[in-house]
């Protein structure tokens, strides 16, 4: 095989995955109670007018940035899990659309998904990986932590809340485009992190999308989060999630220039043309 009958377009792979939230109308949901508490609106309500996307990782290279103001510029700014903005707007920024949060956020009770400021009033998509070829029936008691509990508490306490569920199957199609693109090397059996799902989810809303220091730039400097003092490489370059091939992969969607990646920290994604993939 010739290499250019091999190769094809990361983005492609990213946007075939189809990264999705769950919807009312989607079986088994459709003829279950649980189904009911799924919004019926869109994710992203005025999806035409999204211009321009920002994604920031909770990384701890982003302290001392001073991006805040560049993200807050952005349509749309994607956050993960409980990572704050108070205190590090300078380098953060203030504004949040969306969080994508993992299973252990929205269960664990230090978190308090239900009650805690920081996941009121702006829209959230949590995930659970469930296991490898599970069908949904199954992920209902299955899930790697009980995320529907606290889903169902807060639907109730908050009926106009916008709270979805990611469909866990599109974040395991995630992880085969992974797989594609690794090729020969092998990748972690486990589900991609909420930064490569979040790209996934977000790039077939939005034309482009600056990711900030998820390539880690020349502030590398071993913290694991902007947000706490704790020292852990692995956080970067990870360890359970397939994050040094995710990083990759987003790398060379990237279409910014290595001063724009490496010493600002942002790398830029457009989203494929469809006659492209
Ligand atoms: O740390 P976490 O990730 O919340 O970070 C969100 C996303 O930012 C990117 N990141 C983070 C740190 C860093 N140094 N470099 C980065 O690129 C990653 O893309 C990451 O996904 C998660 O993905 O949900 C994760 O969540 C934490 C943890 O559960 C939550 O923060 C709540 O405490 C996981 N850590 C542990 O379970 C100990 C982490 O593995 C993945």
């Amino acid at each position: 095989d010739s290499f250019e009958e091999q190769y094809y377009p990361s983005a492609c792979l990213v946007m075939e995955a189809g990264v999705r939230v769950l919807k009312r109308k989607d079986p088994p949901f459709d003829k279950l109670a649980f189904g009911r508490l799924f919004p019926r609106q869109k994710l992203f309500p005025n999806a035409k007018s999204i211009k321009t996307c920002a994604i920031v990782s909770s990384a701890g290279s982003l302290a001392g940035s001073k991006l805040g103001r560049f993200i807050d510029t952005h349509d749309i700014v994607m956050r993960f899990n409980h990572a704050p903005t108070r205190g590090h707007e300078a380098d953060v920024g203030s504004k949040t659309t969306i969080r994508v949060v993992n299973s252990q956020v929205v269960t664990k009770p230090e978190f308090d998904f239900a009650h805690a400021p920081i996941f009121q009033n702006v829209t959230i998509a949590a995930w659970d990986p469930g296991r490898y070829n599970d069908t949904l029936e199954d992920w209902l008691t299955s899930a790697d932590y009980d995320l529907f509990t606290n889903y169902e508490i807060y639907r109730r306490l908050y009926p106009k809340s916008r709270a979805f569920l990611i469909d866990p199957h599109s974040v395991w199609r995630l992880w085969q485009s992974l797989q594609i693109f690794a090729g020969t090397r092998a990748i972690r059996r486990n589900p991609p992190s909420s930064g490569f799902i979040g790209l996934a989810l977000l790039l077939p809303h939005c034309a482009q999308v600056d990711f900030v220091e998820y390539v880690p730039s020349t502030r590398l400097n071993g913290r694991c989060h902007y947000y706490s003092k704790e020292m852990n490489s692995a956080c970067t370059f990870g360890s359970w999630h397939p994050l040094a091939a995710e990083k990759l992969m987003a790398l060379d969607m990237n279409a910014a220039d290595d001063m724009s990646v490496f010493q600002f920290g942002i790398l830029r994604i457009r989203r494929p043309d469809q006659l492209l993939c």
